[in-house]
């Protein structure tokens, strides 16, 4: 049986973490090729309620016109926080913390600008040197997501993104180039972010324009298939080159909750469950789950396999499982009778148990500690939070400072439950609060929606000098870490 514990593990994996497309910038230098996130942009004169729409849905229209140079629109993922440049400072910022872990994607388009050509493009490989170097100067571990919303342009707009079966050469032939360059410093990979966002936002997860779908349905989940498919091959390959290195899945998980004790609610929530553990289920078992039957068959989904695809995805699972953590979704079967909520990727009835946070995200850490239990009950593997954190509005203060003690009470918040969830004999392996320093927005573009311990003097529309500047929860979390979560 295994020992208890009520401490967190002794090499616990703190850090931070970030996405290339919200953080690099650099756009189209170093050789970059145009990337889907390339395409969002952000238009301050919308009423603030539609700030989110590119997000939900990016129109045809908006990706041709981000191709055209004389396009007028601000393309924030573009610039990001500038890190491009500021990589050094960052990453000397986050050793003042003491961080032992940092999240971050490496930029498909920097390495294969289209996608789909032999030979990888040296100056992304050069770039991405530099900054594990860095972060190895500082004892920080890189744990490197492999596809972060930002697969090349060309591959979805020339090969219909993933649901072409040949995307998955084009990834493997992708992972293998960072597993042989990189394999030497990074000993964490993840496939691909929150996998199960593809059901939300396939045009940014597998390069789909529904507009150019007869069945969108079937698109994604075949799209779906191929990533699962390429998931297992780069396991495969990665423990090829490197036995004890760790690859895992990533899934957004807002632990649906049922509205009432009404059966139907029950049930409803379960299938809102499914939408999510549908993927890391496949990638952590190896194998589709029982339901699936039923699941792709009520969609009218027919998924075309290749023999050998299910002996490969049983024969390679993930090591670890992942996901992003900011907030529950409660479900009720009569949606209608309810008031909903937004949220990171999906609308819900409103829980009349939480707060929420300004951009409406209902905060609750207490499931936290139920969505870890349900997922080391489910997959028996090491877990890692891969994202945390609070999007607010931060003030530079009368003296200078930027006091945010709603970040430092909301994080305090989860990791007294994540310690919960460790006595109740969780493996949990790390924790990477999101979005470490400010960033722009993945569902806005917004930079003014600041997640960070670190500020950047940088407004919505790219305006300001992209200084760096220390907030209160700097301080704070470097405590934590430093205390291994004893002191919040
Ligand atoms: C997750 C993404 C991250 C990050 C986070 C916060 O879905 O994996 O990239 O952006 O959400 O969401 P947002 O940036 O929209 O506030």
């Amino acid at each position: 049986m295994k020992q208890y514990r009520d401490t967190f593990p002794e090499h616990f994996l703190w850090g931070g973490a970030t996405a290339a497309n919200q953080v690099e910038g650099g756009w189209n230098e170093g050789g970059k090729g145009m990337s889907v996130a390339d395409c969002y942009s952000f238009d301050p004169a919308l009423p603030k309620e539609n700030w989110g729409d590119q997000w939900k849905h990016l129109k045809e229209e908006y990706i041709r016109e981000a191709l055209d140079p004389q396009s007028t629109r601000f393309y924030p993922k573009r610039y990001g926080s500038d890190f491009y440049h500021h990589w050094k400072e960052d990453i000397r910022l986050f050793g003042e913390m003491g961080f032992k872990a940092y999240r971050m994607s490496v930029a498909w388009s920097r390495i294969f600008p289209r996608g789909d050509e032999e030979e990888p493009n040296e100056e992304g490989l050069q770039f991405y040197d530099q900054i594990f170097d860095e972060l190895k100067k500082y004892g920080i571990e890189p744990i490197v997501t492999i596809s972060h919303y930002e697969m090349p342009l060309a591959l979805a707009l020339e090969y219909g993104g993933w649901k072409n079966r040949r995307v998955i050469e084009f990834y493997v032939r992708y992972a293998n180039v960072l597993f042989r360059r990189f394999g030497d410093r990074v000993k964490y990979w993840m496939t691909f972010n929150e996998i199960n966002s593809n059901l939300r936002h396939p045009f940014v997860s597998l390069g789909i324009i529904t507009e150019q779908c007869e069945n969108p349905l079937q698109d994604i989940f075949q799209a779906s298939h191929h990533q699962f498919v390429a998931s297992a091959m780069v396991t495969r390959d990665c423990h090829k080159l490197y036995p004890e290195s760790m690859v895992g899945c990533m899934i957004s998980y807002q632990m649906p909750t049922p509205y009432s004790c009404d059966p139907d609610d029950l049930q409803k929530c379960l299938e809102e469950q499914r939408n999510s553990l549908y993927f890391s289920d496949i990638q952590a078992n190896g194998y589709y789950p029982d339901y699936a039957a039923r699941m792709l068959k009520e969609r009218g989904v027919e998924l075309v396999m290749e023999p050998g695809d299910e002996e490969i995805l049983a024969a390679y699972p993930v090591d670890y499982v992942s996901f992003s953590y900011y907030m529950t979704m409660c479900v009720s079967a009569h949606p209608e009778r309810h008031e909903s909520v937004g949220g990171n990727l999906f609308s819900a009835t409103k829980n009349p148990y939480l707060q929420s946070s300004e951009w409406g995200w209902q905060i609750d850490p207490k499931d936290l500690r139920v969505a870890l239990n349900q997922l080391n009950d489910r997959y028996h593997k090491p877990i890692m939070i891969a994202e945390n954190g609070l999007g607010a509005v931060d003030v530079i203060a009368e003296d200078g400072k930027i006091h945010d003690p709603y970040r430092i009470e909301y994080m305090k918040a989860h990791i007294e439950q994540m310690k919960e969830a460790v006595k109740d004999g969780v493996d949990l392996i790390g924790y990477t609060m999101w979005g470490c320093i400010d960033i722009v927005s993945a569902s806005t573009s917004q930079m003014s929606k600041r997640y960070g311990f670190i500020y950047v003097d940088a407004d919505d529309m790219g305006n300001g000098t992209y200084e760096r500047k220390k907030k209160d929860s700097f301080d704070w979390y470097r405590k934590v870490i430093l205390s291994n979560g004893e002191e919040l």
